[in-house]
């Protein structure tokens, strides 16, 4: 019997579902609203069961004896499997189901052994993470072939997140487990490794031997899991058109569309609720900076613009060697004009570390002492001022006490105690941490370079927390999300960047960022906006232009940002928020639903008519309105929807067909001279 299209049944399933390690998670998570509102209990989520932060995470439930899945977990229960059902605690509450690779180690040979004989795919022993893969496949599999032998009614679509969660799709093909599959790449292994080297990556993709080129990285094994689950996933898909494109070449498989990610946006009733959000978090970073600059805070707070790079330390491929590059050549620009601006650049990236430095907290200490002590002196003197004024006995003149009578001895000694406790007699530290390998850390190597040392001279302060932020922090007691609405800007020059949320979350909150037509963020706003410049969402060109020409670029974009007026940042964040609902998931999650249909279409040609409605029944979202002063998006591309190409005809039309990829072949492609100005 034909299973039925019209209600179909979605297991999404993915490495980071309710498992924190990096953006999927962030793609999942935000992603459940929409997903939830279209299927909702018809969708579960399938992930890795982790004791540590599953408590966290989850509130479990029993499953239903005499269901399809409730019998088929209760049978792989009773040979050993353990796994957790229940609630995933996030907005939308949705289906969620992990499963304890641990409590199936005593297969992993024979499995091995299976996925050798069946698809070719070598294991060597010591390599965790591919252990993990195959067994977490393995399970999966087995969890669809025991549904689906007992669910016959419905059509289901089994959703892959990148290559740790996609061994069960060449599985479910050979085993011919009756299911629909999707694999969705957020980046490609090899694409990953290559770029971290000094290798000219996107001149030269067509042209990689990638068998040869994984086997050098040692990754050959992890390689062939990629790549089998996206030949053998009857939908592949991958995030950005760069990603696309990299796909094509480095796995073999041209995507069948793109889905860009989203968030799940919140608007506020009113604008000024943001720029409200903006200057409270501000003053908790300039609390942080006083501290930190003790004894060399002779700069106007007022006159101080934040900006700051964040994400995962991937020295080039993040674009973090670029930034402070241009932050020295910016600091020499405004040096020059004579700018009375400061500049504080913040580096968040994770990194090894022994806690921080004394230097760091010694900061914090003495500001907080001091601002203790004036507190206390400052109501002392109301005290004296009250006490005075309520005797007034009429006589004139004596309205108002003696200025010089207020501070007392003993409280001038106590403030030059304070004040004498902020002598230093060297300059604030670049890095809040002691770092684990100080001399060899990339970014301090480059810092040291440039001689960015925060110096009083210096125009641009920088300071690199080698940490993760959170608001439980001693030093910067902020979480994320507070500390990027209180910086003025988020600069992100990627080299390697399939999407890249962080110049993303930025534009939710308004905050203006720079990103470049390397990364799947920064050719998906290239797209959708005809002077992206304008509201506050800056791309800097390094597909077509040298290295030296992209440092030159950054560098006068982030002069002419620290260069704005208050009230030009101020409109400036009004256009950028505005920008936000192109990131909504309510328009992008439009793209997993034809994702979605494709599937179902190629399962089962039969149960679909040319002219058959939308039966999922979820309405395209119309164009964004363009308010005055809202973004004029480009032609054609009035909706996220148009954006994307999953077609059938997709799979026939050619490279040059990817949006944003005007130059594909040839970037930098003349430029014999595009060395690096700074070592890599
Ligand atoms: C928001 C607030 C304004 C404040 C401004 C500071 O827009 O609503 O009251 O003056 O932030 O902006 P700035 O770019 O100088 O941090
Ligand atoms: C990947 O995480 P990353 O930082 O390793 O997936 C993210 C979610 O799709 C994506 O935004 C990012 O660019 C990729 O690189």
């Amino acid at each position: 019997m034909v299973r039925s299209v019209h209600n179909p049944l979605l297991f999404e399933c993915a490495w980071e579902v309710a498992n924190k390690v990096g953006g999927i998670y962030t793609v999942i998570k935000t992603k459940v609203p929409v997903t939830v509102r279209e299927f909702g209990d018809r969708v579960v989520l399938i992930g890795p069961l982790s004791y540590k932060s599953a408590p966290m995470e989850v509130e479990s439930e029993e499953v239903e004896p005499g269901t399809p899945f409730g019998d088929t977990l209760i049978q792989m229960r009773n040979h050993g499997v353990k796994w957790v059902y229940g609630r995933w605690l996030i907005e939308g509450a949705p289906r969620v189901l992990l499963f304890d690779t641990g409590s199936c180690y005593n297969r992993m040979d024979e499995w091995k052994t299976d996925l050798w004989n069946l698809a070719g795919i070598p294991a060597p022993p010591n390599d965790h993470e591919t252990n993990e893969t195959i067994v977490f496949g393995y399970i999966v599999a087995w969890f669809l072939g025991e549904f689906a032998a007992r669910e016959t009614d419905k059509a289901i679509i089994a959703h892959f997140h990148e290559w740790q969660a996609g061994l069960a799709i060449p599985l479910c093909r050979k085993r011919h487990i009756d299911v629909t599959t999707i694999f969705t790449t957020h980046a490609t292994l090899l694409g990953r490794y290559l770029c971290a080297g000094s290798v000219d990556f996107y001149n030269n993709l067509q042209y990689f031997d990638v068998d040869h080129e994984a086997g050098k990285r040692g990754i050959y094994h992890r390689y062939c899991i990629e790549r089998a689950a996206t030949h053998c996933a009857d939908v592949f898909t991958t995030v950005s058109h760069i990603t696309a494109f990299e796909s094509e070449h480095l796995l073999k498989r041209k995507p069948d569309g793109v889905l860009p990610n989203g968030l799940n946006v919140v608007k506020f009733a009113a604008m000024h609720e943001f720029q409200n959000l903006h200057v409270q978090a501000k003053e908790k970073i300039n609390d942080f900076i006083r501290g930190h600059f003790y004894g060399h805070y002779d700069f106007d707070l007022e006159n101080t613009i934040y900006l700051f790079t964040a994400g995962r330390y991937e020295y080039r491929n993040k674009g973090v060697d670029m930034f402070i590059e241009s932050l020295a050549r910016l600091n020499h620009r405004l040096q020059k004009a004579g700018s009375k601006t400061t500049v504080v650049a913040f580096i968040i990236m994770p990194a090894a570390t022994n806690s921080y430095t004394i230097e760091a907290l010694k900061g914090q200490a003495v500001t907080a002492q001091l601002k203790e002590t004036v507190a206390q002196v400052t109501a002392r003197v109301g005290k004296r001022i009250f006490e005075h004024a309520a005797r007034y006995s009429g006589e004139h003149g004596t309205e108002v006490p003696d200025p010089a009578t207020l501070l007392s001895k003993e409280d001038q000694i106590l403030l030059k105690r304070r004040v004498f406790a902020l002598k230093r007699n060297s300059l604030p530290p670049v890095t809040t941490h002691n770092m684990a390998d100080d001399a060899n850390d990339p970014i301090l190597n480059q810092i040291r370079r440039v001689q960015l040392f925060n110096r009083p001279s210096d125009r641009v302060k920088i300071i690199f927390h080698p940490e993760f932020l959170n608001s439980n922090n001693p030093i910067l007691g902020l979480d994320y999300e507070e500390f990027v609405r209180g910086c003025h800007m988020g600069v992100f020059p990627s080299y390697y960047e399939p999407f890249g949320y962080t110049p993303a979350e930025c534009t939710v909150m308004g905050i203006p960022n720079i990103t470049t037509n390397l990364s799947g963020f920064g050719c998906f706003m290239e797209d959708l906006l005809e002077t992206p410049d304008d509201y506050g969402c800056y791309i800097v060109d390094r597909r077509s232009q040298g290295v030296e020409e992209s440092v030159n670029q950054l560098t006068g974009q982030l002069m002419s940002f620290v260069t704005k007026s208050r009230r030009q940042r101020i409109n400036q964040r009004n256009r950028t928020e505005r920008l936000s609902e192109l990131l909504d998931w309510k328009s992008l999650g439009l793209e997993y639903v034809k994702a979605r249909q494709l599937a179902l279409r190629r399962a089962y040609p039969d149960s679909f008519d040319d002219d058959e409605p939308d039966f999922t029944g979820v309405k395209r979202v119309g164009a964004p309105l363009s308010e005055p002063g809202s973004p004029r998006y480009k032609s054609g591309m009035m909706t996220p929807g148009d954006y994307a190409t999953l077609t059938e005809e997709m799979e026939h039309l050619g490279t040059s067909d990817y949006m944003g990829a005007k130059s594909w072949k040839g970037i930098n492609e003349e430029d014999d001279d595009n060395h690096y100005p700074f070592p890599l």
